[in-house]
């Protein structure tokens, strides 16, 4: 996600993650950045944390595989095999759908040159699509990846995911809304809330097992909420993922379970690599 669009020139990206290389590093640097936002919320009189601390998992990396270091990835998700891909960036956006282990793309939509792109979760015959500040999500064929027509909806749109019955959609803030999956109407909302405190940016989600992951912009963490209270149970320090860039922008995002396993593949804007990882506790990490 963006704040101003002008910023985000194409190009200025790509040289950013030029720099990307080197997976593995800077464990706690999310977890410091969580404790500084809850240490500030506390300073400014914010909500003082309160609870049970969520349980602290970092990745462990199985494998690596190439990504596309052109995509600018908003959603991510796995169906029988095949990878869904979500990209943003105005005159850049596109939907993929490829071969979850090798990568090979079958299927590809360019959207015009005027939509940025963001979320995407596949929900019975229906994959849906989200745009970020154009105010409607596209329904498409989930095979041929064709554009069968748009529903609007208020605000920004971030993330998506599908989870029995409704889909659970993200817009920068700290509420996750939940949708109808075959009308797209709000059918219920939940505020996100860290030890009592507020968590906003959440960005792609991704539904399993009951609950929700997302990646929090602008920071290597993902968090696991439950989506009946809102309430974040455990935070996953990625930051060992990310190369030596500094540009937040181009961080991580994108998060797909691997159905079966209590493996994930995790990506980010304009990473070179897709790494199938499992969350660990912080104390086992290798
Ligand atoms: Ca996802």
């Amino acid at each position: 996600m963006v704040s101003h669009r002008s910023k985000w020139t194409f190009e200025n990206l790509l040289q950013a993650a030029a720099r990307h290389a080197v997976p593995m590093g800077r464990r706690g640097a999310a977890v410091l950045a969580v404790c500084c936002a809850l240490a500030v919320a506390v300073a400014c009189g914010g909500p003082q944390p309160v609870g049970p601390a969520p349980e602290q998992l970092t990745v462990q990396v199985l494998s690596t595989r190439p990504h596309d270091p052109s995509s600018f990835t908003e959603g991510l998700e796995i169906d029988g095999g095949q990878l869904y891909e979500s990209t943003g960036l105005e005159g850049h956006s596109l939907i993929r759908r490829s071969d979850a282990t090798s990568g090979a793309t079958q299927a590809m939509v360019r959207l015009p040159n005027d939509l940025f792109g963001e979320g995407v979760t596949l929900a019975g015959d229906t994959l849906w699509q989200l745009t970020w500040q154009d105010g409607f999500a596209i329904r498409r064929d989930p095979q041929t990846l064709a554009d069968l027509g748009h529903v609007r909806f208020d605000g920004e749109g971030w993330g998506l995911c599908h989870e029995p019955g409704r889909l659970v959609m993200s817009n920068g803030s700290d509420t996750l809304t939940f949708r109808d999956p075959a009308t797209f109407a709000i059918t219920g909302s939940v505020k996100v809330r860290q030890q009592g405190v507020p968590l906003d940016m959440l960005n792609e989600l991704e539904c399993v097992d009951g609950v929700v992951w997302a990646n929090v912009w602008k920071t290597d963490q993902i968090v696991r909420i439950d989506p009946a209270t809102g309430q974040v149970t455990a935070t996953v320090d990625a930051s060992g993922l990310r190369g030596p860039s500094k540009n937040p922008d181009n961080g991580l995002n994108g998060i797909a379970a691997i159905a079966g396993t209590d493996h994930f593949l995790l990506t980010g804007k304009l990473w070179p690599t897709v790494f199938e990882v499992r969350f660990v506790p912080i104390r086992n990490a290798p």
